[in-house]
C-alpha cells in the first residue's frame, strides 16, 4: 500500500493530518497496523532484512511511503513493526510524531485517549499505559573512541543531541537528573559550545535488555564469533560531514568544529552507571530518545560501527564484518524488544 497525498484533502486537520480512514500523513498505516513494539532502521531497504527476522508467514501488513517502509508482523509471537526513518532527527520527530498519533488519538472518537491518571472522558473506556511503546532503532554509526573497533555494536545508555530538532521541544523531566547535566555540561566544553547541544538519555529498561541480549548471544557462540559491544553516549549529529567533522574540499577550513572526532573521543563523563565514554556517532538517537522520554515511551538504540575516525586512526568495515554484525544488531533487538 502507499498513498501520495491523495485522500488528504476537504476536512482534513492541518495540525493533524490523518486521511478518513486514520492514516497519518507520512506513515502509511492505521492504529490497527502498527505495534506497540517497534523496530526503527534509516535505510529503507533494512526493513526488509529485519523482516526475514519475523516469524516465518506472520507479516500482516506491509506498506511504503516516501523513504518510511513499513511491515508488522511478530517475533516468537510477540507483534512487531519495522519502520524505515530515513536519515536525520528532522525524520524522527516525524515518526516520533506519528507514532503518538497512531497510538493514543482516536480518529473515530476524534480525541485523544485517557492516561492514568487522566479524567477518564468514557468510564468503559481503559486508560492507556504509555510505556507498552517500545521503540529500539538498529542503525550504522561512526566511532571517535580508539577502544571501539569496525565491526562492535554501540549500545545507547545516553544520547547528545548536536542536532537542533529538540530544541523546539521542552525538555522532559529526565533531562534534568544530575547524570544527564553531567554528561550536557561535559559536552559544552568541547567546540560543541558554540552551537546549542541537548542530552537525554536511552531507557534503562531498553538498554539494559539489549546489553542481556548481547550476553545471551554470545553465550551461545563460540570464541571466533563473540559479538564485542559497548555501551556508552551516543552523538547525534543533523549531517554526515562537517557536522560529524568530516571537512571535504572547499569546506576545509569552514567547519564550526574541525577537531569534533578528537574532542568527543577524549570526553569522559562520571555519571552513576559509572565512568562513561562518547561510543557512537549517528544522525537519530538522540530525537528518538528525547521525544520518547517526553511521550513516556521506551526507547533506545544499538548500532553496528562501520567507519573508526579517532585519534589512533581510520578504518571502515568490510561488507562481511557489516553483515555479520547487522544480522546480529536485529537478533539482539528483537530479543529486547520482546522480553516482557
Ligand atoms: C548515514 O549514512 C546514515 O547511517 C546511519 C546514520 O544515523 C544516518 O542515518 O544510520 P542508518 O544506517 O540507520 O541510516
Ligand atoms: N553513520 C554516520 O552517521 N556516521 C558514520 O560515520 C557512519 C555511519
Amino acid at each position: 500500500m502507499s498513498h501520495s497525498g491523495a485522500g488528504f484533502s476537504g476536512d482534513v486537520d492541518p495540525d493533524l493530518p490523518l486521511s478518513p480512514e486514520g492514516i497519518t500523513f507520512h506513515v502509511a498505516c492505521t492504529s490497527k497496523h502498527l505495534a506497540d513494539r517497534i523496530i526503527f532502521v534509516g535505510d529503507p531497504g533494512r526493513v526488509k532484512t529485519v523482516g526475514a527476522y519475523l516469524d516465518t508467514g506472520s507479516i500482516t501488513y506491509e506498506a511504503s511511503h516516501r523513504e518510511i517502509n513499513i511491515i508488522t508482523g511478530s517475533y516468537h509471537g510477540v507483534p512487531v513493526t519495522v519502520l524505515s526513518t530515513g536519515m536525520g532527527t528532522d525524520n524522527i520527530e516525524i515518526m516520533m510524531n506519528e507514532v503518538h498519533i497512531l497510538k493514543e488519538y482516536d480518529p473515530k472518537k476524534r480525541r485523544w485517549r485517557a492516561r492514568a491518571g487522566d479524567a477518564l472522558a468514557d468510564p468503559l473506556e481503559t486508560s492507556f499505559d504509555p510505556s507498552k511503546v517500545k521503540l529500539i532503532r538498529v542503525g550504522t554509526c561512526g566511532t571517535p573512541n580508539e577502544e571501539v573497533q569496525v565491526g562492535c555494536l554501540a549500545i545507547t545508555q545516553y544520547a547528545i543531541g548536536m542536532d537542533n530538532t529538540c530544541q523546539y521541544y521542552d525538555a522532559p523531566a529526565v533531562n534534568s537528573t544530575a547524570d544527564v547535566q553531567e554528561v550536557l555540561a561535559k559536552v559544552q566544553t568541547t567546540s560543541l559550545g558554540k552551537v546549542q547541544v541537548y542530552a537525554t538519555k536511552a531507557a534503562p529498561a531498553i538498554t539494559q535488555g539489549l546489553v542481556d541480549a548481547c550476553t545471551a548471544l554470545n553465550s551461545k557462540a563460540n570464541a571466533s564469533e563473540q559479538q564485542r559491544y559497548y555501551v556508552g553516549a551516543t552523538c547525534s549529529a543533523s549531517g554526515f560531514y562537517g557536522c560529524q567533522g568530516r571537512s571535504v574540499g572547499r569546506f576545509r577550513g569552514h567547519l564550526t568544529a574541525p577537531n569534533l572526532t578528537e574532542e568527543l573521543g577524549d570526553l569522559c563523563f562520571n555519571v552513576s552507571e559509572g565512568e562513561q565514554r562518547v561510543v557512537n556517532i549517528e544522525m537519530e538517537s538522540s530525537a528518538l530518545c528525547y521525544l520518547s522520554n517526553l511521550l513516556g515511551y521506551q526507547a533506545g538504540a544499538v548500532c553496528v560501527v562501520v567507519a573508526q575516525r579517532s585519534r589512533s586512526g581510520r578504518a571502515f568495515t568490510t561488507p562481511e564484518q557489516l553483515a555479520k554484525a547487522l544480522s546480529n544488531a536485529i537478533t539482539v533487538a528483537l530479543e529486547a524488544l520482546t522480553k516482557d
